[in-house]
């Protein structure tokens, strides 16, 4: 079984866009913004009502850059999530119920309070690399397998 979900992450010059999740699946790491992809719905566009629902943020140019295959340990589900890199946007940000966004400089991720597979791609992310990729997880916290690739094209 897979679901498809968007990952969002707005980056220009040296600043990354991250939220902290205040509630749900994720909740107290910094991550992209995103969600589930709806029953007809185009998967850029799901990635562009997230990023606004979520941080008020209107995408503008958006690529996609990644896909990553996410699974937990003995839960038959595979999220499959579709990674963009928003290249420019407008719009006032704002806090939601769901995140508090915050910029980084990419010098100063906090990869330790982030999912522990962020450190694997995202650095293929700033550097403009294309990758695809599968983590296996037990619970939320240790990487039982890996492997991630860069691709010409997603
Ligand atoms: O941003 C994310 N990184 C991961 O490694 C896993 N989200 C996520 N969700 C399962």
């Amino acid at each position: 079984m897979k679901k498809i979900y968007t990952l969002c992450i707005p980056y220009k010059g040296s600043q990354i866009l991250l939220g902290m999740k205040k509630r749900g699946f994720g909740v107290g790491r910094w991550n992209g913004f995103g969600g589930k992809v709806k029953d007809g719905e185009a998967i850029e566009e799901a990635a562009q009502r997230e990023m606004q629902e979520e941080s008020g943020i209107v995408v503008g140019v958006l690529e996609k850059v990644g896909i990553m295959d996410f699974e937990f340990e003995g839960n038959p589900e595979t999220l499959e999530v579709h990674i963009f890199h928003v290249k420019n946007f407008t719009g006032d940000m704002v806090e939601s119920e769901e995140m508090k966004p915050e910029w980084f400089n990419v010098n100063e991720i906090p990869f330790e309070s982030m999912w522990p597979a962020d450190k694997l791609w995202l650095p293929m992310f700033l550097e403009g690399k294309k990758f695809k990729g599968y983590v296996l997880f037990k619970d939320i916290n240790i990487v039982l397998e890996s492997q991630i690739t860069e691709v010409l094209a997603v």
